[in-house]
């Protein structure tokens, strides 16, 4: 199965997060990622037989993440498949010391394909017709976390659709 490992959004975010999605779907065009599919990817696994996708279930349920606030405040898109996306202006280093720290645990389960770079953000189109953001009035949002999700992905109907697998213990 397909997993990747990422943070959740709480439900007054997830609100403001896709209040953002509307906004830069009138002006961009594209797919609307669905509200309840907003996240923030920390770690793409790919594909997994599903004896190695029970044993990182049973590592999320005994790994804590210490407690952080990410703090959305830029605009950005990603060329192909014309994906745009709030996040930070600067790296935030909370956010990359957790994902290179999750990477090193991933890599002792014998998950390969650590990225060369990092840059957290929230996928809010897809295949937008247009990725000008920058006459856009700039995000700013606070996002509390800490638990981590192993999250499914699979297609139904054609749409992506998550399934949380596993979540970290409360920081
Ligand atoms: P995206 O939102 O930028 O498309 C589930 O597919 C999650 O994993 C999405 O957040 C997606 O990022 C990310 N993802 C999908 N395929 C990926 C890949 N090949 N490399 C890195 N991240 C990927």
């Amino acid at each position: 199965m397909r997993l990747f490992l990422a943070l959740i959004p709480p439900p007054a975010l997830r609100r403001r997060l896709a209040e953002l999605a509307e906004r830069a779907h009138a002006r961009l065009g594209g797919r609307r990622v669905p509200d309840d599919s907003l996240h923030l990817t920390l770690a793409f696994l790919g594909e997994r037989p599903t004896a190695q996708a029970e044993a990182l279930a049973r590592w999320v349920e005994e790994r804590p993440i210490p407690e952080g606030e990410w703090r959305l405040d830029a605009w950005g898109s990603f060329r192909r498949p014309g994906i745009v996306w709030v996040g930070s202006r600067t790296p935030d280093r909370a956010l990359t010391e957790l994902q290179a720290a999750l990477w090193q645990d991933l890599e002792r389960h014998g998950v390969a394909g650590r990225p060369s770079g990092f840059i957290p953000h929230v996928t809010l189109l897809r295949r937008a017709h247009r990725l000008d953001t920058a006459e856009m009035s700039p995000p700013d949002l606070a996002w509390p976390y800490r638990q981590l999700a192993l999250v499914r992905s699979f297609t139904d109907q054609d749409r992506a659709r998550y399934q949380t697998l596993a979540r970290s213990p409360l920081s």
